[in-house]
C-alpha cells in the first residue's frame, strides 16, 4: 500500500475537552514499524487521567488509547516478526530483547523506544498522524483510538488469530496489569491475605490474580460500595467502604487481619490512599504494591518507621509482564478460560460515542467499556 491512508479517529485537541471523532491522515509505517488496524479498544483510567492534563507526559493533540486489539495491514521495511494478517495486541511498554533492561532479567521495562514514546513520536521523531495538516501525537506508542495506528514492530504482541480481538484487547493494559502485579511483583502465595484498594478494572484483575494464587483472603476496598457486588463474585472475602468508619482504612485492616496483610495494592492513584495501603500491612513482612498512576507533582509519604519495621514499598507497570514473550500466552488463558474477561466489561460502544466511556467511569458506572470501529 505505502500510501498515507484516512482514519477515523476519536483526537484530544485539548486537555479537558472531549475526544473529537475526526478523520486524520496516517503516513505508511516506516522502517520497523507496523501499519495495524485496530477493531477494539478498551478504554482505561490512564486515558482519563492524561486527558485530565494531570499526566506530566501528556502531550495534545494526540490519540489516546493504549488497550486495544488489531491486525496487521502493513509492515515498514525490515520487519521480520509479524506479517499483514496477524493478530496483535500493541504495547505500551515494548520488548526489544536487546536493550540493558531486556536483557537484565529483572524487569519488563524496555527502554529502547521509551523516551520517543514519551514525547509523543515515533522511534524516528516524527509523528505519523496529523489533520488538517498539523501533526497528531501518538500516545503510548500504541493510540488505539484509531481505526488505523502506527506502532514499532518491537510494541507488538502476536496472538492467537482464533481469539476474540473485542474481548482480549483488555490484556493490553487492565487485566494483565491487575494478574502480572499479583504474580510477577508481589509474588502471592496460597494462604496469603490480600487488600485491593480501588475495585475497577485493575482491582478486579487483582483479585482474579489472587484467586489464582489462591489467597487465604482478598479484602476489596473502595469508596463506591456498587463495586462490591462484582468484587465479591469475581473472588473478594471481604468488601469495607472506607466511608464507613470515622477510623482510617488502615487502622480497620490492621485489626480485622490479625496485625496486617501480607500484601496490599493501590489501583486508584491516590497517594493519600497509597500511604493508607503501605500502613495497613504486616508489620515485618507485609507489602504494597502501587499501580495507580498520580498526577504532576504529587508524592507519596510515609513514617520511615514503617519501613525501618519491615513493611514494603513496590511499584508495577504492566504487572511487569513482557509483552512481546508473555502476552500470547495470556491471551491463549483467555480462550481457555483460566482468565475470565467477560466480567469487566461491563459496556460496549462504537468509537463515535468514546466519550461516553469517559462519563461512565467517571460515573463510577463501568469496569470497562470496549470501543468498536
Ligand atoms: P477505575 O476508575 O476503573 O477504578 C478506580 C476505582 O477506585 C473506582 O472503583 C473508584 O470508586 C475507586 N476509588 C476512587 N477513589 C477511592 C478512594 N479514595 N478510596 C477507595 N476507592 C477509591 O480505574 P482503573 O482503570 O481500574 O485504573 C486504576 C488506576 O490504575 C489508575 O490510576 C490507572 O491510571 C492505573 N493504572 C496503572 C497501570 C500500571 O501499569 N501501573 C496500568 C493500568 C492502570
Ligand atoms: N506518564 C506518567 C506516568 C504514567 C504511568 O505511570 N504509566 C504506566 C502505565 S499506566 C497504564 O494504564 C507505566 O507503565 N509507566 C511506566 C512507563 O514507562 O511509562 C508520568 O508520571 O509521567
Ligand atoms: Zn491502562
Amino acid at each position: 500500500m505505502s500510501r498515507v491512508i484516512k482514519s477515523r479517529a476519536a483526537v484530544a485537541f485539548a486537555a479537558g475537552e472531549p475526544l473529537k471523532i475526526v478523520e486524520i491522515d496516517v503516513q505508511p509505517p516506516k522502517a520497523g514499524e507496523v501499519l495495524v488496524r485496530i477493531h477494539a479498544t478498551g478504554v482505561c483510567h490512564t486515558d482519563a487521567f492524561t486527558l485530565s492534563g494531570d499526566d506530566p507526559e501528556g502531550l495534545f493533540p494526540a490519540v489516546l488509547g493504549h488497550e486495544g486489539g488489531g491486525v496487521v495491514v502493513e509492515v515498514g521495511e525490515g520487519v521480520t516478526s509479524l506479517k499483514p494478517g496477524d493478530h496483535v495486541i500493541p504495547l505500551y511498554t515494548a520488548e526489544c530483547r536487546e536493550c540493558k533492561f531486556c536483557l537484565s532479567g529483572k524487569t519488563n521495562l524496555c527502554q529502547a523506544v521509551r523516551a520517543t514514546q514519551g514525547k509523543g513520536l515515533m522511534p524516528d521523531g516524527t509523528s505519523r498522524f496529523s489533520y488538517e495538516g498539523q501533526p497528531i501525537h501518538h500516545y503510548m506508542g500504541c493510540s488505539t483510538f484509531s481505526e488505523y495506528t502506527v506502532v514499532p514492530e518491537i510494541s507488538l504482541a502476536v496472538v492467537n488469530p482464533e481469539a476474540p480481538l473485542e474481548k482480549v484487547c483488555l490484556l493490553g493494559c487492565g487485566v494483565t496489569t491487575g494478574i502480572g502485579a499479583v504474580h510477577n511483583t508481589a509474588k502471592v502465595q496460597p494462604g496469603d491475605t490480600v487488600a485491593v484498594f480501588g475495585l475497577g478494572g485493575i482491582g478486579l484483575a487483582v483479585i482474579q490474580g489472587a484467586v489464582q494464587a489462591k489467597a487465604g483472603r482478598i479484602i476489596g476496598v473502595d469508596t463506591n460500595a456498587s463495586k462490591f457486588e462484582l468484587a465479591k463474585k469475581m473472588g473478594a472475602t471481604d468488601c469495607v467502604n472506607p466511608k464507613d468508619s470515622e477510623r482510617p482504612i488502615q487502622d480497620v485492616l490492621v485489626e480485622m487481619t490479625d496485625g496486617g496483610v501480607d500484601f496490599s495494592f493501590e489501583c486508584i492513584g491516590n497517594v493519600e490512599v497509597m500511604r493508607s495501603a503501605l500502613e495497613c500491612c504486616h508489620k515485618g513482612w507485609g507489602e504494597s504494591v502501587i499501580i495507580g498512576v498520580a498526577g504532576a507533582g504529587q508524592e507519596i509519604k510515609t513514617r520511615p518507621f514503617q519501613l525501618v519495621t519491615g513493611r514494603v514499598w513496590r511499584g508495577t507497570a504492566f504487572g511487569g509482564v513482557k509483552g512481546r514473550t508473555q502476552l500470547p500466552g495470556m491471551v491463549e488463558q483467555a480462550m481457555s478460560g483460566e482468565i475470565d474477561l467477560d466480567p469487566f466489561i461491563t459496556h460496549t460502544l462504537p468509537l463515535e460515542r468514546i466519550n461516553e466511556a469517559f462519563d461512565l467511569m467517571h460515573e463510577g458506572k463501568s469496569i470497562r467499556t470496549v470501543i468498536h470501529f
